[in-house]
């Protein structure tokens, strides 16, 4: 087993690994901004050491003072966990050529998986269904561009190659525009990223947001922890996830998990990864593959009984993994209500000192949170303080059980969206299950 972790992130997740980290007999180090020597997991850890300034860029982005910190604890690993260095291959690289195990894909699955046109033809070539598309980049051809979204029809979306989760994207509903949207995507993927290579997909009006939870073990095994639905989110962000997918055509979904297995296998997969789905009409096609542990991963940890942060551990350690497809049966239905510090009518952020909490508990809850009574919120990072989990044997148990952990959570002094969280959880077309991407934008007058 891997000897001593340095957890290079903060807040719920840092303390989430750190946990995981203590049962399986690993000493922590905690790296941490100067404000952030008051979060939870700080007060947990084995040792701290402050990597900068609270600005991310000084700090939780600042790659030789991670490896520092590695050195100066004598640690043997890295956890990334989710945002910051999480799918930066320059930096998976990096630790890995100072001697320190990365926990997470090789740097080249994670370059692979960065530009999107590699990872789709990736996946074309696995077996994963993608969507109808230009098959790689827009070259200058023009007549080219026109002829390849002709043949496929429109609307279609241009796609920066270099960007992902929301980033670099135009929807062209008309020839008329497609080739000064080509121009702008491309201009602006350029400034953005220093990269102008873009692509073209059929762009889909009405899908859900679907992802396949995935671990291999990089020595050819994989297995699938099924799936998550996403698709109530505002602005890319997601507000509420669930597993399994509502009302998913059986015959399309066992194929999907089938192919990304075999994906996994045929790239070289190491760790816990998601591959990312539209699902439309009874059909799934691939957008994106994320190389790290996800802020949902719980749900698909309620569901399967599998230990998501643990098997990062053992595999990372250079563990085979031991669970086969057969023992894995996913049970039940999982909620996840991230609970943020802001404002629950404008999603202005509102950090400050939490006066007063408590937390909900009861058959089937989970809470994953940093939060303690008398903890100040620095206003430097993403207001995501915690996420109320539940789980039931149906959906509607999760949902009873979801919304009496809402009403028994009290968190004084700051703002927060459990408000808005209680609103949709009362909301009847959530109730139902199988709204679409577009659902809480419009249910909130967007
Ligand atoms: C799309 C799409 C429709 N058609 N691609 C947005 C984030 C990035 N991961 C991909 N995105 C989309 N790609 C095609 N061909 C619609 C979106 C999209 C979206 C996807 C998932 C969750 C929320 C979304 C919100 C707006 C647009």
């Amino acid at each position: 087993m891997l000897d001593k972790v340095v957890i290079a992130n903060r807040g719920e997740i840092a303390l989430r690994i750190m946990r995981a980290c203590k049962e399986l007999g690993i000493k922590t180090v905690a790296v941490h901004s100067q404000v952030d020597a008051e979060l939870m997991h700080a007060r947990l850890a084995d040792e701290t050491v402050c990597i900068g300034p609270n600005p991310s860029k000084d700090s939780y982005l600042n790659i030789p003072a991670i490896i520092s910190a590695a050195e100066v604890t004598d640690a043997t690993a890295i956890h990334p966990g989710y945002g910051f260095l999480a799918e930066n291959a320059d930096f998976a690289e990096r630790v890995e050529q100072s001697g320190f195990t990365f926990v997470g894909p090789t740097a080249s699955v994670i370059r692979l998986m960065g530009d999107k046109v590699s990872a789709i033809n990736a996946m074309k070539k696995a077996g994963v269904p993608t969507v109808p598309g230009s098959d790689g980049p827009l070259t200058n051809d023009d007549s080219r561009t026109l002829k390849i979204a002709k043949h496929i029809g429109y609307p279609v979306i241009i796609k920066a190659s270099a960007g992902g989760g929301g980033r670099g994207m135009r929807v062209v509903h008309t020839e008329a525009s497609l080739l000064k949207s080509k121009h702008i995507t491309q201009t602006e993927s350029k400034a953005a990223f220093g990269d102008d290579t873009v692509y073209l997909e059929k762009f889909l009006e009405n899908p859900r947001h679907i992802e396949v939870q995935v671990l291999a073990d990089g020595k050819g095994n994989a297995i699938h922890l099924g799936d998550r639905d996403c698709s109530m989110q505002r602005r890319h962000q997601k507000v509420v996830e669930e597993a399994p997918a509502p009302d998913v055509d059986e015959s399309a979904r066992k194929k999907v998990f089938d192919s990304c297995i075999k994906a996994c296998i045929d790239i070289g997969y190491r760790g816990a990864g998601t591959f990312e789905f539209l699902y439309e009409d009874g059909c799934f096609y691939f957008i994106e593959m994320n190389t790290r542990v996800q802020v949902e991963h719980p749900v698909s940890e309620m569901i399967s009984g599998i230990d998501i942060v643990k098997q990062q551990l053992r595999i990372a350690a250079g563990e085979k993994l031991t669970i086969k497809q057969s023992d894995i049966e996913l049970r039940g239905h999982s909620i996840e209500c991230r609970i943020n510090a802001e404002d629950p009518k404008t999603f202005l952020p509102s950090p400050g000192q939490v006066t007063l909490l408590h937390t909900p508990g009861g058959p089937g809850i989970r809470v994953d949170s940093h939060l303690y009574s008398g903890y100040t919120i620095p206003p430097y990072y993403d207001s995501l303080i915690g996420k109320l989990i539940s789980h039931g044997e149906t959906r509607d148990i999760a949902i009873r059980r979801m919304r009496n952990a809402l009403e028994e959570m009290v968190i004084e002094g700051i703002k927060t969206n459990i408000p808005l969280q209680r609103d949709i959880m009362a909301d009847t077309n959530f109730a139902k299950g199988g709204f679409n991407i577009h659902y809480l934008e419009k249910k909130l007058g967007i």
